[in-house]
Protein backbone atom coordinates (compact mmCIF):
# COMPACT_ATOMS: atom_id res chain seq x y z
CA UNK A 1 0.00 0.00 0.00
CA UNK A 2 3.10 2.50 0.90
CA UNK A 3 3.13 4.94 3.56
CA UNK A 4 0.95 7.14 4.83
CA UNK A 5 2.17 10.64 4.23
CA UNK A 6 2.08 13.45 7.01
CA UNK A 7 -0.15 15.56 4.44
CA UNK A 8 -2.73 12.93 5.00
CA UNK A 9 -2.04 12.00 9.01
CA UNK A 10 -2.75 15.81 9.11
CA UNK A 11 -6.29 15.30 7.25
CA UNK A 12 -6.92 11.94 9.26
CA UNK A 13 -6.14 14.28 12.28
CA UNK A 14 -8.71 16.71 11.85
CA UNK A 15 -11.62 15.15 10.59
CA UNK A 16 -12.54 11.44 12.52
CA UNK A 17 -14.74 8.52 11.89
CA UNK A 18 -17.21 7.10 13.82
CA UNK A 19 -15.56 4.41 16.00
CA UNK A 20 -17.76 1.26 14.95
CA UNK A 21 -18.66 -0.29 17.97
CA UNK A 22 -20.85 3.18 18.13
CA UNK A 23 -22.88 1.48 15.95
CA UNK A 24 -24.78 -0.02 18.99
CA UNK A 25 -26.49 3.44 19.52
CA UNK A 26 -29.42 4.03 17.10
CA UNK A 27 -28.99 7.98 16.49
CA UNK A 28 -25.39 8.42 16.67
CA UNK A 29 -24.22 10.35 19.89
CA UNK A 30 -23.28 14.02 18.42
CA UNK A 31 -19.15 13.32 19.02
CA UNK A 32 -18.91 10.38 18.09
CA UNK A 33 -20.26 11.51 14.41
CA UNK A 34 -18.29 11.24 11.60
CA UNK A 35 -16.69 14.85 10.44
CA UNK A 36 -15.37 15.70 7.02
CA UNK A 37 -13.94 19.62 6.94
CA UNK A 38 -12.43 20.40 3.57
CA UNK A 39 -11.08 24.01 4.82
CA UNK A 40 -11.39 25.36 8.19
CA UNK A 41 -14.18 25.67 10.80
CA UNK A 42 -15.97 29.17 10.46
CA UNK A 43 -17.04 30.87 13.69
CA UNK A 44 -20.37 32.76 12.99
CA UNK A 45 -22.01 35.23 15.02
CA UNK A 46 -25.33 36.41 15.99
CA UNK A 47 -25.69 38.58 13.05
CA UNK A 48 -25.69 35.62 10.79
CA UNK A 49 -27.85 36.02 8.17
CA UNK A 50 -28.97 33.45 5.26
CA UNK A 51 -29.21 34.99 1.86
CA UNK A 52 -32.01 34.07 -0.57
CA UNK A 53 -31.40 35.05 -4.27
CA UNK A 54 -30.61 34.59 -8.29
CA UNK A 55 -33.98 33.59 -9.82
CA UNK A 56 -36.38 34.26 -7.21
CA UNK A 57 -39.56 36.93 -7.45
CA UNK A 58 -38.72 37.77 -3.70
CA UNK A 59 -34.98 37.50 -2.74
CA UNK A 60 -34.87 36.98 0.79
CA UNK A 61 -32.24 37.95 4.00
CA UNK A 62 -33.27 35.90 6.85
CA UNK A 63 -32.39 35.10 10.76
CA UNK A 64 -32.31 32.16 12.47
CA UNK A 65 -35.39 33.30 14.56
CA UNK A 66 -36.97 34.25 11.38
CA UNK A 67 -36.59 30.43 10.14
CA UNK A 68 -37.99 28.80 13.70
CA UNK A 69 -41.02 30.35 12.93
CA UNK A 70 -41.44 28.41 9.99
CA UNK A 71 -42.96 24.71 10.60
CA UNK A 72 -40.46 22.34 11.86
CA UNK A 73 -39.30 18.97 10.33
CA UNK A 74 -37.29 16.31 11.69
CA UNK A 75 -35.58 13.53 9.86
CA UNK A 76 -33.43 10.90 11.58
CA UNK A 77 -30.65 10.02 8.48
CA UNK A 78 -27.80 8.04 8.19
CA UNK A 79 -25.00 10.08 6.85
CA UNK A 80 -21.78 8.62 4.45
CA UNK A 81 -19.08 10.04 2.96
CA UNK A 82 -18.33 9.84 -0.37
CA UNK A 83 -14.53 9.10 0.52
CA UNK A 84 -15.22 5.94 2.97
CA UNK A 85 -13.77 3.27 1.85
CA UNK A 86 -10.67 4.95 0.08
CA UNK A 87 -8.03 3.89 2.18
CA UNK A 88 -8.29 0.53 0.96
CA UNK A 89 -8.22 1.07 -3.06
CA UNK A 90 -5.12 0.36 -4.37
CA UNK A 91 -3.08 2.34 -6.07
CA UNK A 92 -3.95 4.50 -2.72
CA UNK A 93 -5.61 7.42 -3.49
CA UNK A 94 -4.01 10.61 -1.61
CA UNK A 95 -6.72 12.41 -0.25
CA UNK A 96 -8.74 11.78 2.95
CA UNK A 97 -7.91 8.31 4.14
CA UNK A 98 -10.94 6.95 5.59
CA UNK A 99 -11.04 3.22 6.40
CA UNK A 100 -14.79 2.22 7.16
CA UNK A 101 -15.81 5.01 9.77
CA UNK A 102 -17.01 7.63 7.73
CA UNK A 103 -20.42 7.40 9.08
CA UNK A 104 -22.93 8.55 11.51
CA UNK A 105 -26.60 8.78 11.82
CA UNK A 106 -28.33 11.79 13.46
CA UNK A 107 -31.66 13.28 14.59
CA UNK A 108 -31.84 16.59 12.61
CA UNK A 109 -34.21 19.23 12.88
CA UNK A 110 -34.92 22.21 11.05
CA UNK A 111 -37.44 23.87 8.19
CA UNK A 112 -38.30 22.14 4.95
CA UNK A 113 -36.20 24.04 1.75
CA UNK A 114 -39.53 24.03 -0.25
CA UNK A 115 -40.77 26.11 2.38
CA UNK A 116 -38.16 28.71 2.02
CA UNK A 117 -38.26 28.17 -1.52
CA UNK A 118 -41.83 28.67 -1.89
CA UNK A 119 -41.50 31.87 -0.26
CA UNK A 120 -38.57 33.14 -2.48
CA UNK A 121 -41.09 32.16 -5.97
CA UNK A 122 -38.51 30.52 -8.54
CA UNK A 123 -38.99 32.19 -11.48
CA UNK A 124 -39.10 31.03 -15.34
CA UNK A 125 -36.01 28.96 -16.43
CA UNK A 126 -35.34 27.91 -13.00
CA UNK A 127 -33.25 24.61 -13.05
CA UNK A 128 -31.01 24.64 -10.23
CA UNK A 129 -30.45 25.38 -6.08
CA UNK A 130 -26.73 26.21 -5.37
CA UNK A 131 -25.58 26.42 -1.51
CA UNK A 132 -23.22 28.34 -0.21
CA UNK A 133 -21.19 27.92 2.73
CA UNK A 134 -18.73 30.46 4.94
CA UNK A 135 -15.53 28.30 4.81
CA UNK A 136 -12.90 28.88 1.89
CA UNK A 137 -10.03 27.43 0.77
CA UNK A 138 -7.85 26.69 -2.09
CA UNK A 139 -8.86 23.60 -4.42
CA UNK A 140 -8.08 22.87 -7.87
CA UNK A 141 -5.91 25.76 -7.62
CA UNK A 142 -8.80 28.36 -6.77
CA UNK A 143 -10.07 30.12 -3.67
CA UNK A 144 -13.70 29.60 -3.55
CA UNK A 145 -16.38 28.97 -0.84
CA UNK A 146 -17.26 25.37 -0.20
CA UNK A 147 -20.67 24.83 -2.94
CA UNK A 148 -22.61 22.78 -4.49
CA UNK A 149 -26.07 22.61 -6.19
CA UNK A 150 -29.08 20.30 -6.23
CA UNK A 151 -31.76 19.98 -8.98
CA UNK A 152 -35.07 22.26 -7.95
CA UNK A 153 -37.19 19.42 -7.98
CA UNK A 154 -34.81 17.21 -5.63
CA UNK A 155 -34.34 20.50 -3.73
CA UNK A 156 -38.21 20.55 -2.80
CA UNK A 157 -38.90 17.00 -1.61
CA UNK A 158 -40.79 16.33 1.37
CA UNK A 159 -37.79 15.57 4.22
CA UNK A 160 -34.64 17.73 2.06
CA UNK A 161 -34.00 20.01 5.10
CA UNK A 162 -32.21 23.34 5.89
CA UNK A 163 -31.04 21.84 9.55
CA UNK A 164 -30.58 23.72 12.98
CA UNK A 165 -30.41 21.00 15.41
CA UNK A 166 -28.82 17.92 15.83
CA UNK A 167 -29.98 15.50 18.11
CA UNK A 168 -32.03 17.93 19.93
CA UNK A 169 -29.02 20.28 20.18
CA UNK A 170 -28.32 23.42 18.13
CA UNK A 171 -25.62 22.43 15.38
CA UNK A 172 -22.25 22.25 17.06
CA UNK A 173 -19.57 24.55 15.30
CA UNK A 174 -18.06 21.38 13.42
CA UNK A 175 -20.96 19.88 11.94
CA UNK A 176 -22.02 23.22 10.21
CA UNK A 177 -23.43 25.67 12.77
CA UNK A 178 -25.99 27.46 12.59
CA UNK A 179 -27.32 25.86 9.32
CA UNK A 180 -27.18 23.18 7.23
CA UNK A 181 -28.54 21.55 4.47
CA UNK A 182 -29.36 17.70 4.91
CA UNK A 183 -30.40 15.78 1.88
CA UNK A 184 -31.54 12.07 3.07
CA UNK A 185 -29.85 9.13 1.56
CA UNK A 186 -27.37 11.15 -0.69
CA UNK A 187 -23.51 11.14 0.08
CA UNK A 188 -21.97 13.39 2.62
CA UNK A 189 -20.75 16.38 -0.06
CA UNK A 190 -24.34 17.27 -0.52
CA UNK A 191 -25.02 18.81 2.90
CA UNK A 192 -23.63 22.08 2.51
CA UNK A 193 -22.46 23.47 6.11
CA UNK A 194 -22.02 26.44 7.78
CA UNK A 195 -25.09 28.05 4.71
CA UNK A 196 -24.89 31.75 3.60
CA UNK A 197 -26.04 31.97 0.77
CA UNK A 198 -28.96 29.66 -1.60
CA UNK A 199 -29.28 30.80 -5.17
CA UNK A 200 -31.85 29.93 -7.86
CA UNK A 201 -29.76 29.65 -10.92
CA UNK A 202 -31.13 28.77 -14.45
CA UNK A 203 -27.96 26.38 -15.90
CA UNK A 204 -26.78 23.34 -13.96
CA UNK A 205 -23.38 24.57 -11.43
CA UNK A 206 -20.16 24.02 -13.36
CA UNK A 207 -17.68 24.58 -9.78
CA UNK A 208 -14.90 22.40 -8.60
CA UNK A 209 -17.00 20.50 -5.78
CA UNK A 210 -19.53 19.51 -8.90
CA UNK A 211 -17.64 19.17 -11.94
CA UNK A 212 -13.91 18.06 -10.67
CA UNK A 213 -14.58 16.51 -7.19
CA UNK A 214 -17.39 14.00 -6.17
CA UNK A 215 -17.40 12.04 -9.95
CA UNK A 216 -16.92 8.77 -10.79
CA UNK A 217 -13.92 8.64 -13.33
CA UNK A 218 -10.35 6.80 -14.40
CA UNK A 219 -8.95 9.60 -15.91
CA UNK A 220 -8.62 13.19 -15.25
CA UNK A 221 -9.98 14.25 -18.87
CA UNK A 222 -12.90 11.74 -17.79
CA UNK A 223 -15.96 13.37 -17.60
CA UNK A 224 -17.34 11.01 -15.49
CA UNK A 225 -20.29 10.50 -13.40
CA UNK A 226 -21.79 12.94 -10.59
CA UNK A 227 -22.20 10.85 -7.22
CA UNK A 228 -25.07 11.17 -5.80
CA UNK A 229 -26.79 8.32 -3.66
CA UNK A 230 -25.24 5.80 -0.88
CA UNK A 231 -24.49 2.10 -2.04
CA UNK A 232 -25.96 0.00 0.01
CA UNK A 233 -23.29 -0.93 2.83
CA UNK A 234 -23.42 -3.16 6.10
CA UNK A 235 -21.21 -2.74 8.43
CA UNK A 236 -20.50 -5.30 11.56
CA UNK A 237 -19.42 -3.45 15.48
CA UNK A 238 -16.05 -5.72 15.57
CA UNK A 239 -16.88 -8.32 18.19
CA UNK A 240 -14.71 -9.72 20.81
CA UNK A 241 -11.83 -7.35 22.52
CA UNK A 242 -9.17 -5.91 20.09
CA UNK A 243 -5.58 -6.08 20.45
CA UNK A 244 -4.21 -2.39 21.24
CA UNK A 245 -2.33 -1.87 17.93
CA UNK A 246 -3.58 -4.69 15.10
CA UNK A 247 -6.91 -4.18 16.23
CA UNK A 248 -7.65 -7.76 15.26
CA UNK A 249 -10.34 -9.15 17.70
CA UNK A 250 -10.36 -12.15 20.02
CA UNK A 251 -13.69 -13.93 21.19
CA UNK A 252 -14.37 -16.65 24.08
CA UNK A 253 -15.96 -19.66 22.25
CA UNK A 254 -19.63 -19.98 22.28
CA UNK A 255 -22.78 -18.12 20.75
CA UNK A 256 -21.58 -14.76 20.02
CA UNK A 257 -24.44 -12.14 18.63
CA UNK A 258 -22.74 -10.23 16.16
CA UNK A 259 -24.34 -7.33 15.58
CA UNK A 260 -24.23 -4.52 13.14
CA UNK A 261 -26.19 -2.17 10.71
CA UNK A 262 -26.74 -1.85 6.98
CA UNK A 263 -28.28 1.37 4.55
CA UNK A 264 -28.80 2.25 1.19
CA UNK A 265 -29.18 5.69 -0.09
CA UNK A 266 -31.97 3.73 -2.74
CA UNK A 267 -34.37 2.41 -0.58
CA UNK A 268 -34.60 -0.47 2.33
CA UNK A 269 -32.08 -2.95 2.64
CA UNK A 270 -33.53 -6.25 1.70
CA UNK A 271 -30.84 -8.63 3.12
CA UNK A 272 -27.73 -8.48 5.39
CA UNK A 273 -25.62 -11.84 4.83
CA UNK A 274 -22.65 -12.51 6.97
CA UNK A 275 -19.25 -14.76 6.03
CA UNK A 276 -17.21 -16.24 8.82
CA UNK A 277 -14.81 -17.52 6.06
CA UNK A 278 -13.80 -14.25 4.63
CA UNK A 279 -16.53 -14.16 1.90
CA UNK A 280 -16.30 -18.01 0.47
CA UNK A 281 -19.59 -19.08 2.01
CA UNK A 282 -22.71 -16.70 3.06
CA UNK A 283 -25.64 -17.07 5.30
CA UNK A 284 -28.82 -14.58 6.01
CA UNK A 285 -28.37 -11.93 9.07
CA UNK A 286 -32.15 -11.25 10.83
CA UNK A 287 -32.51 -7.76 9.41
CA UNK A 288 -34.88 -5.41 11.69
CA UNK A 289 -36.92 -3.48 9.82
CA UNK A 290 -36.80 0.44 9.48
CA UNK A 291 -37.50 1.85 12.89
CA UNK A 292 -36.26 5.25 12.70
CA UNK A 293 -38.06 6.15 9.42
CA UNK A 294 -36.96 5.54 5.74
CA UNK A 295 -33.38 7.39 6.19
CA UNK A 296 -31.83 5.72 9.19
CA UNK A 297 -29.89 2.70 9.28
CA UNK A 298 -30.84 -0.93 9.93
CA UNK A 299 -29.86 -2.65 12.77
CA UNK A 300 -29.00 -6.54 11.83
CA UNK A 301 -27.80 -9.76 13.99
CA UNK A 302 -26.45 -12.48 13.59
CA UNK A 303 -26.07 -15.76 15.91
CA UNK A 304 -22.05 -17.47 15.34
CA UNK A 305 -21.73 -20.57 16.79
CA UNK A 306 -17.91 -19.97 17.27
CA UNK A 307 -15.48 -22.74 17.51
CA UNK A 308 -11.75 -22.31 18.54
CA UNK A 309 -9.72 -21.32 14.95
CA UNK A 310 -9.10 -18.11 13.48
CA UNK A 311 -11.95 -16.48 11.08
CA UNK A 312 -12.21 -13.60 8.63
CA UNK A 313 -15.64 -12.68 9.61
CA UNK A 314 -17.55 -10.27 6.70
CA UNK A 315 -21.23 -8.70 5.78
CA UNK A 316 -22.79 -7.86 2.59
CA UNK A 317 -25.98 -5.95 2.38
CA UNK A 318 -28.33 -5.33 -0.67
CA UNK A 319 -31.26 -2.98 -1.46
CA UNK A 320 -33.74 -4.20 -4.18
CA UNK A 321 -31.64 -3.11 -7.40
CA UNK A 322 -27.93 -3.20 -5.93
CA UNK A 323 -25.28 -5.61 -3.64
CA UNK A 324 -22.17 -4.79 -2.20
CA UNK A 325 -18.83 -6.07 -4.10
CA UNK A 326 -16.50 -8.40 -2.85
CA UNK A 327 -13.47 -6.55 -3.76
CA UNK A 328 -12.94 -2.46 -4.61
CA UNK A 329 -13.48 -1.27 -7.94
CA UNK A 330 -11.09 1.76 -8.62
CA UNK A 331 -11.81 5.21 -9.30
CA UNK A 332 -9.47 8.83 -9.25
CA UNK A 333 -10.88 10.26 -6.17
CA UNK A 334 -11.58 7.29 -4.39
CA UNK A 335 -15.09 7.33 -3.94
CA UNK A 336 -17.60 5.25 -3.01
CA UNK A 337 -15.93 1.93 -2.54
CA UNK A 338 -19.05 0.22 -0.58
CA UNK A 339 -16.32 -3.63 -0.99
CA UNK A 340 -17.33 -5.91 2.16
CA UNK A 341 -16.06 -5.06 5.77
CA UNK A 342 -13.77 -8.19 6.80
CA UNK A 343 -12.92 -8.39 10.29
CA UNK A 344 -10.21 -11.05 11.76
CA UNK A 345 -11.22 -12.61 14.72
CA UNK A 346 -9.17 -15.48 16.29
CA UNK A 347 -11.66 -17.84 19.04
CA UNK A 348 -10.26 -19.18 21.87
N1 LIG B 1 -19.49 24.06 3.91
C1 LIG B 1 -19.07 22.80 3.90
N2 LIG B 1 -19.98 21.81 3.84
C2 LIG B 1 -19.59 20.50 3.83
C3 LIG B 1 -18.22 20.16 3.83
C4 LIG B 1 -17.27 21.22 3.89
O1 LIG B 1 -16.06 20.99 3.93
N3 LIG B 1 -17.74 22.52 3.92
N4 LIG B 1 -17.86 18.84 3.76
C5 LIG B 1 -18.84 17.96 3.11
C6 LIG B 1 -18.48 16.56 3.18
S1 LIG B 1 -17.35 16.01 2.04
C7 LIG B 1 -19.10 15.69 4.02
S2 LIG B 1 -18.75 14.05 3.97
C8 LIG B 1 -20.07 16.16 5.02
C9 LIG B 1 -19.65 15.78 6.42
O2 LIG B 1 -20.59 16.21 7.36
P1 LIG B 1 -20.25 16.10 8.91
O3 LIG B 1 -18.87 16.61 9.13
O4 LIG B 1 -21.30 16.87 9.60
O5 LIG B 1 -20.32 14.62 9.25
O6 LIG B 1 -20.24 17.57 4.99
C10 LIG B 1 -20.22 18.16 3.70
N5 LIG B 1 -20.54 19.55 3.80
MO1 LIG C 1 -17.26 13.66 2.16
Amino acid sequence: MGDISLEELQLATRNHGMPLEAMRYDVTPVGLHYLLVHYDIPVVDDAWRLEVDGNVASPASVSLADLKRLPAHEVVSTMECAGNGRAELAPRVISQPWLQEAIGTGRWRGVRLRDVLDAAQPGEGAVEVLFTGLDRGVEGGDEQPFRRSLPLDLACTDDVLLAYELNGEPLPPQHGRPLRLLVPGWYGMTNVKWLARITVIDAPFAGYQQAKGYRLRRTEDEEGIPLDRMRPRALMVPPGVPVFMARERTVRAGTVELEGRAWSGHGPIEAVDVSTDGGVSWSPARVEPPALGRWAWQRWTFAWEATPGSYVLACRARDAEREQPLEPEWNLGGYANNAVQRVIVTVT
